[in-house]
């Protein structure tokens, strides 16, 4: 505590928790001298196709003699698109263009087989939404033929819209991980924080370009920073600091410690919420932590009325809030000017909030936090 600042204490925090979230990065699962196959999932314009035809090239570059295997049988012009794109860039290209899936899939195997490919990327049919008969046809493949990897690709400038999808598709087919396209058009890495935090599956690649070349190997420590290190964070660091001084910290940090935080101290932190522009925009500069209720949180209304609350409340109930019986809620309720109701939403709030707190006691020695730097 002596030597950071609360804004370095902030950042270094996050920049390790999310660091732990995203894991080391995550090499393909591909066997030499085996027929591995590889199928793309996603919703139609995720990036599919053009990410099929970039990791062509990027396997054939480590020496690889992938296959591209288009394969939505309802869209021609989809396959087309994948025939086109292998053409222009010189990558081998499975061109049966009708049939069904399950015998198709056969033939590309013995095409493979045949021809001396090692790794199939079957650039699967994606539609507008997710919708049984093409989930229930990924399953059937999925359970029909021995496929290395299924990874989800998604559009990384829909944002949180990524979960519902990965959770959508989660719901059929095992997914082995995600591919973020986009990923030049999109300024923030929070979907894919969340992606890895929901799914418990690595993120492997990302697209940065409309090109064939726009293709890198996802490193996690590449993405934190991008969140934690000049990102929003930076900013809602900056105005922490202005706000809480070093001292308040350094008592807060203790409080948290010798479980003594109170009421006191709830009302200390949502003054210096107050000064820094209230909850909602402390929430929209912050990446969403999957599972927070933030509408409940951004209420400013609420805001005020829990100030009446602890306003309203004498010295030892607010150090020790759990006194406060029927009796009390009434007497805090009409000197306050709320309801019953509004007192113990209140009072659950702030034993979460504690146990939020709580649960940051045994993140870091300080020790450990100097060593990051
Ligand atoms: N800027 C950018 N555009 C991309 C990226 N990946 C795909 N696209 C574009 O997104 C659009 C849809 O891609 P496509 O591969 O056809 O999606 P599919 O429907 O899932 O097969 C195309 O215009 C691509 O050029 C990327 O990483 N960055
Ligand atoms: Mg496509």
């Amino acid at each position: 505590m002596e030597s950071l600042t609360p804004a370095e204490q902030i950042i270094t925090i996050l920049y390790n928790e999310i660091k732990n979230i995203l894991g080391d990065a995550s090499p393909l699962n591909i066997e030499p001298n085996k027929k591995n196959l590889v199928m793309l999932v996603g919703l139609q314009g995720s990036g599919k196709t053009t990410t099929a035809a970039k990791l062509a090239k990027f396997l054939k570059k480590q020496g690889k003699r992938p296959l591209l295997i288009p394969f939505d049988f309802k869209r021609p012009a989809a396959m087309e698109q994948l025939i086109m794109l292998a053409k222009n860039n010189s990558l081998e290209v499975f061109g049966e263009m009708t049939g069904t899936p399950i015998p198709v899939l056969q033939k590309a195997l013995a095409y493979m087989e045949n021809n001396k490919f090692d790794i199939g990327l079957i650039d699967s049919a994606g539609r507008k939404e997710i919708d049984t008969e093409t989930m229930e046809e990924l399953r059937t493949v999925a359970n029909t033929f021995a496929i290395n990897e299924t990874l989800l690709v998604l559009d990384s400038t829909i944002g949180q819209g990524a979960l519902k999808i990965a959770e959508g598709f989660e719901q059929y087919i095992p997914l082995t991980g995600g591919i973020f396209t986009k990923y030049d058009s999109s300024a923030k890495g929070g979907s894919i924080l969340s992606f890895r935090y929901v799914t418990g599956k690595p993120v492997k690649f990302i697209g940065v370009g409309e090109k064939i070349d726009d293709l890198e190997i996802f490193h996690p420590e590449r993405v934190v920073s991008k969140i934690v290190g000049r990102g929003d964070l930076a900013t809602l660091a900056e105005k922490a600091e202005q706000t809480i001084s070093r001292e308040e910290g350094k008592d807060l940090f203790e409080k948290i410690q010798n479980d003594t935080f109170d009421l006191n101290d709830y009302k200390n932190q949502l003054d210096a919420i107050k000064k820094m522009g209230g909850f909602s925009s402390i929430l929209s500069s912050m990446p969403v932590i999957p599972g927070m209720n933030l509408n409940a949180l951004s209420d400013e209304k609420m805001l005020v009325k829990t100030e009446a609350i602890i306003n309203g409340m004498t010295k030892e109930e607010k150090a020790n809030p759990e006194i406060i019986d029927g009796s009390r809620k009434k007497r805090i309720a009409k000197g306050s000017g709320v309801t019953n109701h509004e007192i113990n939403v209140f009072l659950k709030n702030y034993t979460m909030f504690k146990k939020f707190m709580q649960g940051t006691k045994n993140v870091k020695s300080i020790d450990q936090i100097l060593k990051l730097r």
